[in-house]
């Protein structure tokens, strides 16, 4: 088996089992483009597993969330309908490593986008948007990752949970956004700082997703990336999300 499929296996593997696995080996070191090889192949795992492809997500596409793991690129990861947990659902944090939660913005995609997708193309290709947390697993011990390691792990991506879905054409360009764990508040940040608006992030999502060979297809939904720093997710955890103007979501949080 060649060197990439053996480590998308073991990562993979770690995230069926809820198990970290060291760091990538520096001396071993592989490209970005190489990441995004294992990634693929992770996921195909999954697919090969009777999983559906249902989108995208975005990583490190605000300032908290990169200031908060140290990483500077933007990344994006594959979202398959195993990692979504509905609304209100009672997940188990038993099933993850060490699992944390963010607030973000998700887009359900009524036409395929190419890779050179406009900011208005891609708010015209709107279908519905949502208030989401994605549910975020490093696979790596300690939750430490360089950017080669996070891409390969598929940036973290391990659940996601969205809100009911709203018509498009309010301006997302600056809502307040209030996440609370257990009645208090935790994160309160605004969409504004998804790079000043949570559709350049679908934008961007067209075009690294085009690049990659795999175009954004329609009924694909797009999750736009933290707006703020993750929290940790500890059983009896009650976590919900308030986005001004397109409601609220919620999941809790059981051993
Ligand atoms: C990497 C994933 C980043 C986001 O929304 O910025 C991400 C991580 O923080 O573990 O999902
Ligand atoms: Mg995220």
């Amino acid at each position: 088996m060649d060197r990439l499929e053996t480590i998308a296996r073991s990562l993979d593997a770690a995230a069926l089992n809820a198990t970290a696995v060291p760091q990538l080996d520096a001396d071993n070191a592989i490209s970005i483009g190489e990441a995004y090889q294992v990634q693929a192949a992770s996921i195909a795992c999954r697919l090969a597993r009777g999983e559906r492809r249902v989108g995208v997500k975005m990583g490190f596409t605000s300032r908290a969330k990169m200031v908060q793991m140290g990483i500077e690129d933007m990344i994006w990861g594959r979202l398959t309908d195993g990692m979504q947990v509905e609304d209100g659902a009672v997940a188990s944090v038993g099933r993850y490593v060490h699992p944390r939660i963010e607030p973000e913005i998700a887009f359900l995609i009524k036409r395929d986008l190419d890779a050179d997708a406009s900011f208005a193309e891609a708010a015209a290709a709107l279908e519905a948007v949502a208030p989401a947390m994605e549910i975020i697993d490093s696979r790596y011990k300690d939750f430490k990752f360089s950017l080669t390691d996070v891409v390969a792990d598929n940036a973290s991506s391990s659940g996601f949970v969205v809100g009911a879905w709203q018509r498009p054409g309010v301006d997302l360009s600056n809502l307040g956004m209030i996440m609370s764990i257990n009645g208090r508040a935790v994160q309160i940040g605004s969409s504004a700082s998804i790079l000043g608006n949570p559709l350049r992030s679908l934008v961007s999502a067209a075009r690294l997703s085009a690049a990659a060979g795999e175009p954004l297809r329609a009924g694909w939904i797009v999750m736009a990336g933290g707006a703020t720093a993750a929290e940790k997710v500890l059983p009896g955890a009650r976590i919900r999300l308030e986005v001004e103007r397109l409601g609220s979501v919620d999941v809790q949080f059981k051993e």
